[in-house]
């Protein structure tokens, strides 16, 4: 067997108003009491420091700059980066990143992993990114995402970690399932991923109940067809009166829930992962080298929408 714990730390909600420091000091709080519990490693939410500003229109940068980072660690994330250090433990972070590429500003929506030891492991960007670029004109169903961000350059990495091998994705990124087979094809053996999912779907009035558990099935097939542990953490609640879905969990490689949240607020979740369960798994229904036939799969990567075979 070879077991490690890991942590989920779902967020409440994160109002307009609330400073980043306000924010932080709540991440400091589930980091130490996810290491209280077990955990090496802990999974924080998409855009863990600011409220979801992409529901918000805004045409200036100078409006939505103040949401962005542009350091990492930013200044806001340094308290977060010392205690993690000091308590030994790993953690997955998703924030707004602005930066310079090619000397152009660009804007993504991001997640680092940063290791125990307090050093930056590495960086996923946003590819799938929800929404539209215009406003809908109906604040209930505005997503802005595409408005605000540019689509990430950085295709899905996974990165080697003392415990295991992880991957990142980021919420949208969970409805595809591209997103875990071209992580699993590259040996991750974990996939972490933040979300804010508002409870109304931005393209159509869906049951919430639907909402939950479109969730659950995209997160459950990705970690049964990919033989890989899922850790999936839930910004939620009402933020300023926009409901966000919470059911953050974790997930083993056979599809199974292990461990989920039960509050809309902060609350942290533990498992100790058997690494060797996904593994074994690997090895015989899942063996990707035996049994994938990718001279079938062309279209996949030859096409983005449908084309009808003459
Ligand atoms: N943050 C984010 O990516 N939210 C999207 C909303 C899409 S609604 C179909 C999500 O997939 O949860």
């Amino acid at each position: 067997m070879r077991k490690e714990g890991f942590a989920v730390a779902q967020m409440g909600p994160v109002h307009l108003q609330d400073s980043r420091e306000k924010t932080v000091k709540r991440l400091v709080e589930m980091l130490t009491e996810a290491q209280s519990r077990g955990a090496t490693w802990v999974t924080f939410p998409e855009l863990a420091l600011t409220t979801f500003f992409p529901r918000y229109v805004y045409d200036k940068p100078s409006e939505y700059d103040p949401f962005f980072e542009e350091a990492t660690p930013s200044k806001a994330m340094q308290p977060l980066f010392a205690e993690a250090a000091r308590l030994k433990i790993g953690f997955y972070l998703g924030y707004a990143e602005k930066t310079q590429v090619s000397g152009t500003v660009r804007r993504f929506n991001t997640s680092i992993l940063v290791g125990p030891d307090g050093s930056i492991i590495g960086k996923y960007r946003k590819i799938h990114l929800p929404g539209t670029i215009e406003p809908v004109g109906d604040p209930e169903f505005e997503h802005l995402e595409k408005r605000y961000f540019d689509v990430g350059d950085l295709g899905f990495p996974t990165f080697q970690t003392p415990a295991a091998r992880i991957g990142m994705c980021i919420c949208n990124d969970r409805r595809w399932p591209e997103t875990f087979r071209v992580m699993a094809l590259a040996g991750a053996e974990v996939f972490m991923l933040g979300y804010n999912t508002p409870s109304r779907n931005i393209h159509h009035n869906e049951p919430v109940h639907l909402r939950e558990f479109h969730h659950r099935l995209c997160l459950q097939s990705a970690a049964y067809q990919n033989a890989a542990w899922v850790m999936a953490s839930a910004k939620c609640g009402s933020e300023d009166g926009f409901d966000m879905i919470g059911g953050s969990m974790i997930v083993a490689p056979t599809g199974e829930i292990v461990a989920k949240t039960v509050s809309e607020d902060d609350e942290v979740i533990v498992y100790r992962c058997d690494l060797e369960l996904g593994a074994y798994i690997r090895r015989s229904v899942f063996d990707f080298e035996r049994h994938r036939r990718p001279e079938h799969y062309q279209a996949i990567v030859n096409q983005v929408g449908i084309e009808l075979p003459e």
